[in-house]
């Protein structure tokens, strides 16, 4: 009697002590999330895809493609309607979202030429010196290494999608087995689990997808075989009264590749961009895309009906692909759900821009034309922003890192040339921008002319230079799809004398001394 009593009595002191040690641990967990809360420092998880569509995003309407789990940050927090890049390609939007101002100001103009001066300064290097642990993991393309950051892992240049290196915080290069987006992922839970949980975290995943040539993981082959996707209305655009868009070098028809990018081998010297597919990746990947290259040789197709083969099968690559980065974020989501993070952190998805799905008859993104010219966003922030809500004024990836500094009640420097998204969520009629600014750079790869311009509501009044010289003008009301150059036609000359002028205020306001000296050249050669 006196054992099981003795026994009883061990047993229940355990359980006590367990609860008691649990409701500390709670407790603690709380009072941490709630000592943050209170001053203003919430977490923050950025998630930053590459050439990730608008219109591949169920919350952004398409009701093809299937993003459960992006669509969920859009039930839990808000969707940016109209959010803009500053100069739509990978390199200078990274560099615009980390340092909050234009590719003139931070110096990383394009891809081709520029290299990340990473002495500036940086949201990032703020948050690190104000307490917050930060790292950046996966896809950073910005030329020189991460500096500022607690942690960093992240994919050489662009990346591969099979069994990819890394760059270590050590300086070396290591090869790891697997999908590349799930591996980001993985990285960044490991990040997590490793923290200091008595500081709060900035953590930014960068997915490699959707970026060319679309390798999908081997889960996610054939997704959406079974779906005829619609052709846009502008698929044969013939490009009339638009010279730039004339001379490109991004069209479904001619520029892609069937082998590079639908992986048809056609021939013996057929690039794939299978290199490094391990044999059972292999024993996946290489029956699924040679059943489509049988059929296809039996339908001996030509023309417009060949075009057309290319887009249906770019448009199953490049969403089966997607698919790992919402399965992803999902599994962020996840983590901060079951780690009791949700409550306390700050979510974004975005992508570094917009991206063309066959309108206009192309791929690729770089243009002041909408598709590429517009990113998607979300944000989830319990408390701040409003469930289930949109926000319709035109915010730029030039606002993410002063809504960080902000979130995190960091002074803005004065050199940042975006705005603080929060007023948004905290004011109806918080005052804004009507107008965006844009400018984009580089020659090479897709021979797109360098433009810059303004965006209102409705119109967009955009200048070419250097490979083509020239202006154009849309009213989106009545133009959505911008295939109708109105410049210099008869009944414009009011709107387009005022746009010049407002373009030119903003010229001066972000101080971009090249585009002032085109007008004025343009001005003393009239
Ligand atoms: C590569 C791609 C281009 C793409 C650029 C920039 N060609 O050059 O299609 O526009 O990257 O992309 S590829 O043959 O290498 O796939 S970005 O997202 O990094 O800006
Ligand atoms: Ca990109």
């Amino acid at each position: 009697m006196k054992e099981i009593l003795h026994n009883l009595y061990h047993r229940s002191m355990k359980k006590i002590i367990l609860l008691l040690t649990s409701a500390c641990f709670l407790l603690g967990v709380r009072g941490q999330v709630n000592a943050n809360k209170k001053a203003g420092r919430p977490n923050i998880v950025i998630i930053i895809s590459d050439d990730h569509a608008y219109q591949a995003i169920g919350a952004y309407g398409s009701t093809l493609a299937k993003t459960p789990n992006i669509d969920r940050l859009a039930k839990e927090g808000a969707v940016f309607k109209k959010a803009y890049v500053t100069n739509s390609i990978c390199g200078p939007s990274r560099a615009v979202i980390l340092t909050g101002k234009y590719s003139h100001k931070n110096g990383f103009i394009d891809n081709d030429k520029s290299v990340f001066d990473g002495s500036q300064q940086t949201f990032i290097k703020q948050l690190t010196q104000a307490g917050y642990q930060t790292a950046w993991i996966g896809k950073w393309h910005l030329t020189s290494m991460p500096e500022g950051f607690s942690y960093f892992r992240i994919l050489p240049g662009q990346g591969q999608y099979y069994n990819p290196d890394f760059l270590l915080a050590d300086g070396k290069k290591q090869r790891f087995e697997g999908y590349v987006s799930n591996l980001i992922e993985d990285f960044s839970e490991d990040w997590l689990n490793q923290r200091d949980s008595s500081k709060p975290f900035c953590l930014v995943i960068g997915h490699k997808a959707v970026h060319r040539s679309w390798l999908p993981d081997t889960v996610d082959l054939g997704r959406y075989d079974r779906v005829n996707f619609p052709l846009p209305p502008n698929f044969y655009d013939d490009y009339k009264s638009r010279k730039a868009a004339a001379i490109q070098d991004m069209s479904i028809s001619k520029t892609m590749a069937m082998d590079f990018d639908l992986k048809m081998k056609m021939n013996d010297s057929a690039k794939l961009g299978f290199e490094r597919l391990n044999p059972n990746q292999r024993k996946v990947i290489e029956p699924y895309y040679q059943k489509i290259e049988d059929d296809l040789k039996e339908r001996k197709l030509v023309g417009n009906a060949l075009t057309e083969w290319k887009f249906q099968r770019y448009m199953k690559d490049y969403l089966n692909t997607a698919q790992s980065i919402d399965r992803n974020v999902g599994r962020t989501l996840d983590y901060l759900d079951k780690h009791h993070l949700k409550e306390n952190t700050l979510v974004i998805y975005m992508s570094d821009q917009g991206f063309y799905l066959g309108e206009h008859g192309w791929f690729d993104k770089r243009w002041m034309y909408e598709e590429s010219f517009r990113t998607p966003m979300l944000m989830r922030y319990p408390g701040v922003v409003t469930p289930n809500s949109t926000i319709n004024q035109m915010v730029m990836n030039l606002d993410i890192a002063p809504t960080m500094l902000d979130a995190a009640g960091v002074a803005v420097p004065a050199e940042v040339q975006g705005k603080s998204m929060l007023p948004l969520f905290r004011k109806q009629h918080a005052p804004w921008r009507n107008e965006l600014y844009y400018h984009y750079y580089e020659t090479t790869v897709h021979n797109v002319s360098p433009h810059f311009g303004i965006k209102t509501n409705p119109y967009k009044l955009i200048r070419f230079y250097e490979k083509v010289t020239g202006w154009e003008l849309y009213d989106l009301s009545t133009d959505p799809h911008e295939m109708n150059n109105l410049y210099g036609k008869k009944g414009f000359e009011k709107i387009t004398a005022w746009l010049k002028q407002q373009l030119n205020k903003l010229i001066d306001e972000y101080d971009d001394a090249e585009a002032k000296q085109l007008l004025k050249e343009e001005l003393k050669m009239k």
